[in-house]
C-alpha cells in the first residue's frame, strides 16, 4: 500500500498517468502471496483435469462452459414477429473486435434462410450494363478488408429517457459492434456496370421479407463501400446478412443492407418509409433532419460500469471504446469527478478509421463517491457533447443518433449506477 499512497494523481478523483501501466510503475497487489516451496511439490494443486485425457477435438469451437452467461440480450416485438434487436454485451468484451456470435442484430422481419446457390445480386437502373452476380462469380473478384464498427442509428436511444436507465452498458449502447468485413469494393462492381452520369443515388434492397429500401449517395458508394462476404474471417453469419451484405463504413446501420439482392442506380433517393417516417428527426425548431448518415464521435467506459461493484479501494483500470463515423479517434479524455477535470487516456494500437478504438487509464479509488465519464474527439476535431448540449441542439424527445457523454456514479460502497451528470 505504501507504493500506492506515493502515487500522484494527475487529475482530481485519482486519475493516474496513462503511461503508468506501460511503465509497470503500478503495483496492483491483487494476487495472493505464496511461498515458492509450497508450489514446487508435484502433488500441489493437482486438479482433476490434470489426471486424465481431456475432451476430444471438435469441428467448430464454442466458448468455455463457464462463459455461457456472455450472451446477446434479445428483444422481440409481440405484434410484429421478426422485428426486434439483440445487443452486444460490451461490458463482457475486451479488445476492439466483436465475436461473430455476439454481433448485435437488428432485423425488420427475421433472418431469411437463403440458399446461396439461388441468391443473386442485380445492379441496374442508370447503368450501361445491367449485371447479375452469383455468389460463385463474386468469390472470384479481388477482395479487400474493412475494419469498421457498425452502429444502429437508434443505438443508445434509452438515453433520451428523462430518467437514466439502470442496465448494463451493452444492453443500452450495444447496438454497436466491430468486425473485419471482407469482400469486394463496391466501386469495382459499379465500374463494371458503367454508371451513367445522371446517376446520383443507389437504391438498395435486401432479400428478406422486410420490404425495405435505402438510398445511398453514389459518392459514398464509390468512396469506401464494400459488398461483404466474410465477417472476421469466416462467411457472414445468417443473422448478419449471409451470403452477402453491404458495408457502408461509419454511416448508420440501416444503410448496411443485409442479404442484399438489388442495387438500382437512380437520379433521386427513393424516399421509402424507413427514410421518411423513420430515421428522420424533428428538431426543436420544427424542422426535421433527414439523411443524417454519419454516426458521430462517441465513447463509453465499459469497465468499470453498471452492474459491477468495486471490491475495495485500490488501483483500477478504466477502459472503454471510442469510435467516429468521420475517421480516426484523436483522443479520449476521462474524468473521475463528473467532468470538472479531465485526463487523456492511452489509445490502444491500432487506431483505425471508423473502427472501435480501445482506451485505458489507471485510476486510484480511495473509497470516495465518484462519477466516471469519457469524452472522445475525432481527427476532424469533432468532440463528443455533454448530454445537456445534445438535448439543447436536438430537443428532449429524440430517438436516433444519441452520442452524448455517458456517466457512471460510484458510491462509497463501490456500487455503480448510471446517472445524468
Ligand atoms: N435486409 C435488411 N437489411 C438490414 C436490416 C433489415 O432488417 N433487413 N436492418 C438494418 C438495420 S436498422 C441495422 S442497424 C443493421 C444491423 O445489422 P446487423 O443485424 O448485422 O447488426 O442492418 C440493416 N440492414
Ligand atoms: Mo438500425
Amino acid at each position: 500500500m505504501n507504493e500506492q499512497q506515493a502515487l500522484t494523481p494527475l487529475a482530481a478523483g485519482g486519475l493516474l498517468d496513462r503511461r503508468a501501466f506501460l511503465q509497470r510503475s503500478l503495483s496492483f497487489s491483487v494476487a495472493t502471496l505464496v511461498s515458492s516451496e509450497a508450489l514446487a511439490t508435484p502433488e500441489n494443486g493437482r486438479e482433476p483435469w490434470m489426471e486424465k485425457p481431456g475432451a476430444p477435438f471438435s469441428n467448430y469451437g464454442e466458448p468455455a462452459a463457464h462463459e455461457r452467461h456472455v450472451i446477446r440480450w434479445t428483444m422481440g416485438n409481440d405484434k410484429a414477429l421478426g422485428n426486434g434487436v439483440s445487443w452486444t454485451p460490451l461490458q463482457n468484451l475486451e479488445g476492439i473486435f466483436t465475436p461473430n456470435g455476439l454481433h448485435f442484430e437488428r432485423h425488420h422481419n427475421g433472418v431469411p434462410q437463403i440458399d446461396p446457390k439461388q441468391h443473386k445480386l442485380l445492379i441496374h437502373g442508370l447503368v450501361n450494363n445491367s449485371l447479375v452476380f452469383t455468389l460463385e462469380d463474386l468469390l472470384r473478384y479481388p477482395m479487400h478488408s474493412c475494419y469498421c464498427f457498425l452502429e444502429c442509428g437508434g443505438n443508445s436511444n434509452a438515453a433520451w429517457h428523462s430518467e437514466p436507465i439502470q442496465t448494463a452498458v451493452g444492453y443500452f449502447h450495444g447496438m454497436a459492434s466491430c468486425s473485419e468485413w471482407t469482400g469486394i469494393p463496391l466501386k469495382l462492381l459499379l465500374d463494371e456496370a458503367q454508371v451513367k452520369g445522371r446517376a446520383k443515388w443507389l437504391i438498395v434492397e435486401g432479400a428478406d421479407a422486410s420490404m425495405m429500401q435505402v438510398s445511398i449517395p453514389l459518392d459514398k458508394a464509390l468512396d469506401d463501400c464494400l459488398l461483404a462476404l466474410y465477417q472476421n474471417g469466416e462467411r457472414i453469419r445468417p443473422e448478419n446478412g449471409y451470403p452477402m451484405r453491404l458495408i457502408v463504413p461509419g454511416w448508420e446501420g440501416v444503410l448496411n443492407v443485409k442479404w442484399v439482392r438489388r442495387i438500382h442506380l437512380a437520379a433521386q433517393p427513393v424516399m421509402a418509409r424507413n427514410e421518411t417516417a423513420k430515421y428522420t428527426e424533428l428538431l426543436p425548431s420544427g424542422k426535421a433532419r433527414q439523411f443524417t448518415y454519419v454516426m458521430e464521435v462517441k465513447s463509453l467506459i465499459t469497465q468499470p460500469s453498471f452492474g459491477y461493484k468495486l471490491p475495495q479501494p485500490g488501483i483500477y483500470q478504466i477502459t472503454g471504446l471510442a469510435w467516429s463515423g468521420r475517421g480516426k479517434i484523436a483522443k479520449v479524455e476521462v474524468s473521475a469527478d463528473g467532468g470538472k477535470t479531465w485526463l487523456e487516456a492511452e489509445l490502444q494500437e491500432p487506431v483505425l478509421s471508423k473502427c472501435f478504438t480501445r482506451f485505458r487509464i489507471p485510476w486510484q479509488w480511495q473509497g470516495q463517491e465518484a462519477i466516471l465519464q469519457s469524452r472522445a474527439t475525432d481527427e476532424t476535431g469533432a468532440r463528443q457533447p455533454a448530454r445537456e448540449h445534445l438535448l439543447a441542439a436536438r430537443g428532449q424527445h429524440g430517438y436516433f443518433h444519441y452520442n452524448a457523454i455517458v456517466s457512471w456514479e460510484i458510491s462509497a460502497q463501490g456500487e455503480i449506477k448510471h446517472v445524468y451528470a
